[in-house]
């Protein structure tokens, strides 16, 4: 019996890829390589340093440590100043309904990012009231696809993975959650998130009873 719902927050409750992707972009130009929209899909779900790491391999750049993350900090400045200007319109279409009907349901509701910036983001949007748990890559040691986000999203819940839908736009997300033994929902196309036990494109129309629904079909 699903007791719990634990959500990604970028590409899932909102639309942060984008402003991920321009801010990676701009530095990866400076450091004289580029970031095709296409590698930029295997950035999501994955750390700050981690997504640095992976843009300098493929562009065969080398940096130090101490460099890695003065340049961390400067995509991430970048990064905050668009997000202060988001409003609630950047709400992924249905996502707030489908969490009204989640809480109607009796299930609790957590958050499972990988972003340290999650907290914020949740503030600017003024969503913070929906979750009972949130768990973001300031509190996490491993990323995805380990599933330890989402393992102690559903542990604040004290809930069992197989209690727990985990709902993730990421490849590295849905692989984290059939790891830890959760039900995984992608949100996004199906050719992308293979692995996953259901893909939907979007929230619009659905209801949890939908998801349960096509979960057990
Ligand atoms: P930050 P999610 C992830 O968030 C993003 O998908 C990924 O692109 C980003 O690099 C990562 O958070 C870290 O974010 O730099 O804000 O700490 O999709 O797990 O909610
Ligand atoms: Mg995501």
């Amino acid at each position: 019996m699903i007791k719990g719902c634990i959500f990604d927050l970028d590409g899932v409750i909102v639309d942060t890829a984008q402003h991920h992707f321009q801010a990676w972009r701009r530095l990866a130009r400076e450091l004289g390589t580029d970031l095709t929209e296409t590698q930029n899909e295997r950035l999501k779900g994955v750390s700050r340093i981690e997504s640095l790491e992976l843009i300098l391999q493929w562009g065969g750049i080398e940096l130090s440590e101490a460099e890695i993350k003065q340049q961390t900090i400067r995509k991430n400045e970048w990064y905050v100043d668009q997000i202060k200007h988001m409003d609630k319109h950047e709400i992924l279409d249905g996502v707030l309904p489908f969490m009204e009907s989640v809480k109607a349901a009796g299930c609790m509701i957590a958050l499972g990012s990988a972003s340290k910036n999650a907290g914020m983001v949740l503030d600017i949007l003024d969503i913070r009231k929906y979750f009972t748990s949130i768990i973001d890559g300031n509190k996490t040691t491993r990323s995805k696809p380990d599933p330890q986000v989402f393992e102690m999203a559903a542990a604040e819940m004290g809930l069992k993975p197989e209690e727990c839908i985990v709902f993730e736009d990421a490849e590295k997300g849905i692989e984290a959650a059939i790891k830890g033994g959760f039900k995984a929902v992608g949100i996004g196309k199906k050719e992308v998130l293979t692995e996953a036990d259901l893909v939907i494109p979007n929230f619009i129309g659905r209801d949890l009873n939908s998801i349960l629904a096509d979960l057990n079909n």
